[in-house]
């Protein structure tokens, strides 16, 4: 009853004490939203198109249920198009009053592509898994990110929350590449496209160019480059960057990736998971910490291809990143390093990175020397004499010894990972002064006597000091 009158006095004097305007700041959607309706809270919600429209909804807050970026089928170049400073938050039930009320997981937030309502949906739950799933007409993008047109895209600009999936980019020019995501950064002077991506899932995405999930598209003096974090990338498939594609020509494709696992992407071609493609002074050199890539496969660079084609530079920073069992048909199951041109400088940095179980070999590099401290390889032989220097720069502290990894789970924190052996060769292992003070399921680091080796960092069983397991 006292709860019963508190609110009753609140819901009276708010009308009072806040204008209208500030009440609409943050604007409501579910799937049954309505462009007449005002979007204050979720009796009178908008749609999603209508909410990106109105200049006035500067966060949105979307409840659980798929949206498609339109209904009419054949109208493939509609998308959910973002051109503005703006925070989107998907995982919501529709009865929440703060944004951390809200669960990603629980309320499962989709954005497809799926326009026709035609695609394999045998689990009823509107989510492609794997891109094999698509058929009819689908979207060429299912979000478009424009930091060109209008002004640049910054990480003031969020996505957050979200299973992004079902996108087909089969059209013509830009319209054949990132049919999950698009984000452009390219063309007028000062364009930029480096929003913030959080708590998303890429699956089921297929473009018949490059990056089936994501194209960041950097070229022409511009900028793309995203923070991913919490990201899941899986069943995604492209010719080129079969989850990412990082266009670096004559401007920067620069993300970084924080906590992502990539798995179960196919390229036809190259970077089965990710292509950095730097080129005419331009670079693709992204940071990836605490990162996960597993079962991707492709023709060359299972898990990444880093390429420069003339003057630039793809030279990505890898820091505990746990890279295991992809397959490349040609070369470099794990990291292809690939110099092609005058002036290309290629020359990857790896500190505390698990390679191992890749095929065909590791890590295969042409006119590229990359730089490997502390980092399990497979066949590397380990640092010193017996250092395969094919590999590149020995920088210390590697090892060539099974890291006993099982299976891709969700260990905690969300995302699937590879959790090392207690008695394999990553426990405490790594190097001190690279060890991010969270590991990708966001347990501290170091755990025991050190920093390990890879993504995930084992958090040792407790041993009273008489030797004895600690009762439960
Ligand atoms: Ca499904
Ligand atoms: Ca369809
Ligand atoms: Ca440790």
């Amino acid at each position: 009853m006292i709860r019963h009158s508190m609110y009753c006095a609140i819901a009276l004097a708010l009308p009072l004490a806040m204008p209208a305007t500030v009440l609409a700041d943050t604007c409501h959607v579910t799937t049954a939203g309505d462009s007449g309706n005002s979007g204050a809270d979720w009796s009178a919600p908008l749609d999603l198109q209508s909410a990106l429209a109105l200049s006035t909804c500067s966060e949105i807050w979307v409840a659980a249920g798929v949206y498609t970026p339109t209904t009419i089928p054949g109208a493939t170049n509609v998308s959910f198009r973002i051109d503005r400073e703006v925070a989107i938050y998907g995982g919501f039930a529709g009865t929440e009053t703060a944004r951390d009320e809200r669960d990603p997981r629980s309320h499962v937030t989709v954005l497809s592509g799926d326009i026709d309502n035609d695609d394999v949906n045998d689990d009823g739950n509107g989510i492609a898994e794997s891109y094999s799933d698509i058929t009819g007409s689908n979207s060429n993008h299912v979000v478009y990110l424009d930091g060109a047109t209008l002004q640049p895209i910054t990480a003031a600009t969020v996505l957050d929350g979200f299973t992004i999936t079902a996108g087909y980019a089969d059209g013509g020019a830009q319209y054949d590449s990132g049919a999950g995501l698009y984000c452009l950064g390219t063309g007028t002077a000062g364009a930029g496209c480096t929003p913030t991506l959080a708590q998303l899932v890429f699956s089921g995405n297929r473009a018949v160019s490059s990056g089936g999930a994501v194209f960041n598209d950097g070229s022409a003096g511009g900028n793309a480059s995203p923070t991913f974090r919490n990201v899941d990338f899986h069943g995604n498939f492209a010719s080129h960057g079969g989850a990412m594609y990082n266009l670096g020509e004559a401007g920067n494709s620069s993300p970084l990736l924080d906590s992502v696992t990539l798995h179960g992407n196919r390229a036809n071609f190259n970077g089965a998971a990710i292509y950095n493609y730097g080129a005419s002074s331009g670079q693709a050199s992204p940071t990836l910490v605490n990162v996960t890539i597993n079962d991707n496969h492709g023709q060359s660079g299972g898990g990444l291809l880093n390429y420069c084609g003339s003057s630039g530079a793809s030279s990505p920073t890898l820091t505990n990143v746990t890279i295991v069992g992809n397959f490349a048909t040609v070369a470099g199951g794990g990291l292809r390093n690939w110099s092609s041109g005058a002036g290309c400088v290629v020359t990857p940095t790896l500190h505390n990175v698990i390679l191992w179980g890749n095929m065909h070999l590791q890590m295969y590099s042409e006119n590229a020397v990359p730089v490997v401290g502390h980092s399990i390889i497979q066949g590397s032989g380990g640092s010193g004499g017996a250092w395969d220097a094919n590999l590149g720069t020995d920088a210390g502290g590697n090892l060539d010894a099974d890291p006993l990894l099982g299976p891709l789970q969700d260990n905690g924190g969300g995302l699937p990972t590879l959790l090392p052996g207690e008695l394999g060769s990553a426990i405490d292992n790594g190097d001190a002064n690279a060890c991010p003070a969270l590991d990708q399921r966001g347990i501290a680091r170091p755990q025991g006597a050190g920093c390990d080796i890879g993504a995930v960092e084992v958090v040792p069983d407790r041993i009273f000091s008489d030797g004895f397991d600690e009762l439960p």
